[in-house]
């Protein structure tokens, strides 16, 4: 979770074209610090709803995203929408579909999937995805937005056991249901057995580094695994030179990369110029109690 929030915030400067970092460069800080943008805010409102129901309530996830929705948190322009629709009353059912016919497929249902992944992490895969697909649904019903949303959960549940590169790819491709994420993963697959880190020019032009969860689901879960054994700065600077989705795809990536490494491998310096760093910490240790005493750990 702290990952999630250091990849989203750092990352945030240097996401999208020349007016959106324009943007950014006003909104970017608060009293000194960096600031964190939607990716981190629905993330923690998945883990306080998932702390306070205990499993996944699709109703009170949607009153809470639709609560903490603030424009200046750089929300994507058709989830800004079906939250202030939410916000006005009307069900999320419905709210989900009125933008786009199917649901978004952008990313915003799996930057936020870490947190389920973490909470369930000590359940079968099948039921991880079910729980992220239900969590994606309210702002993310398209099919490649929840798939997408699924293989993050499941890769930082995953990441958490410790399972290395192989298992994961193969459990990944497992819970993958279309053909377009497979050709990503069979491709990801191929790059980290091969070893060198793959040019980031290359891996955005074949993996994507877009806004569409198709985009940039499978680039992240390829940067966190490559840079394993690297440092955290050494991951931000490879997901920053991909370009594009930045903050996202950052957040994705650091969040798996800090399920495998643990908190004490992220870098000091950074986490002390994070908002509100010291809530963040707070409901992170909260969710790992939750899921200790939930496991009988
Ligand atoms: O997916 P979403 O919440 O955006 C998340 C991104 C992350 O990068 C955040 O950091 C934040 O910057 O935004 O927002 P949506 O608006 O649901 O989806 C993103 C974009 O994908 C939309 O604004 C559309 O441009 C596109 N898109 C679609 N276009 C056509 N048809 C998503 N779904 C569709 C669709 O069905
Ligand atoms: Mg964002
Ligand atoms: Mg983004």
């Amino acid at each position: 979770m702290l990952g999630l929030a250091l990849g989203d915030a750092f990352g945030a400067p240097y996401e999208g074209g020349i007016l959106e970092r324009a943007l950014w460069s006003m909104l970017g800080t608060s009293n000194g610090k960096r600031r964190w943008t939607d990716d981190t805010q629905m993330t923690i409102d998945v883990i306080e709803s998932l702390l306070a129901c205990r499993c996944v309530d699709q109703n009170d996830l949607a009153h809470r995203f639709a609560r903490s929705y603030r424009w200046s948190r750089g929300y994507g322009p058709g989830a800004a929408k079906v939250l202030k629709r939410i916000r006005r009353g009307e069900a999320w059912e419905s709210a989900a579909v009125a933008v786009f016919p199917q649901g978004s497929f952008g990313n915003g249902g799996a930057m936020r999937a870490p947190a389920v992944g973490l909470f369930f992490a000590e359940n079968s895969d099948a039921d991880i995805a079910r729980a992220t697909r239900d969590v994606a649904a309210i702002t993310h019903a398209h099919p490649l937005a929840s798939e997408g949303a699924a293989l993050i959960a499941l890769a930082t549940a995953l990441a958490c056991s410790g399972a290395d590169n192989n298992e994961m790819l193969h459990r990944l491709s497992q819970c993958a249901e279309s053909r377009e994420y497979l050709d990503r993963l069979t491709k990801a697959r191929a790059w980290l057995e091969e070893g060198e880190v793959v040019a980031p020019r290359q891996v955005a032009a074949e993996l994507g580094n877009g806004i569409a969860a198709i985009e940039s689901c499978v680039t992240a879960v390829y940067a966190a695994l490559a840079f394993r054994n690297y440092s955290f700065d050494a991951l931000l600077e490879f997901t920053v030179s991909l370009r594009g989705d930045v903050d996202t795809i950052a957040a994705m990536a650091s969040a798996i990369w800090g399920a495998d490494r643990g908190a004490d491998q992220l870098p000091r310096e950074r986490l002390e110029q994070l908002e509100r760093r010291d809530d963040l910490e707070r409901l992170a240790g909260s969710l790992a109690e939750a899921v200790g005493f939930r496991e009988g750990r």
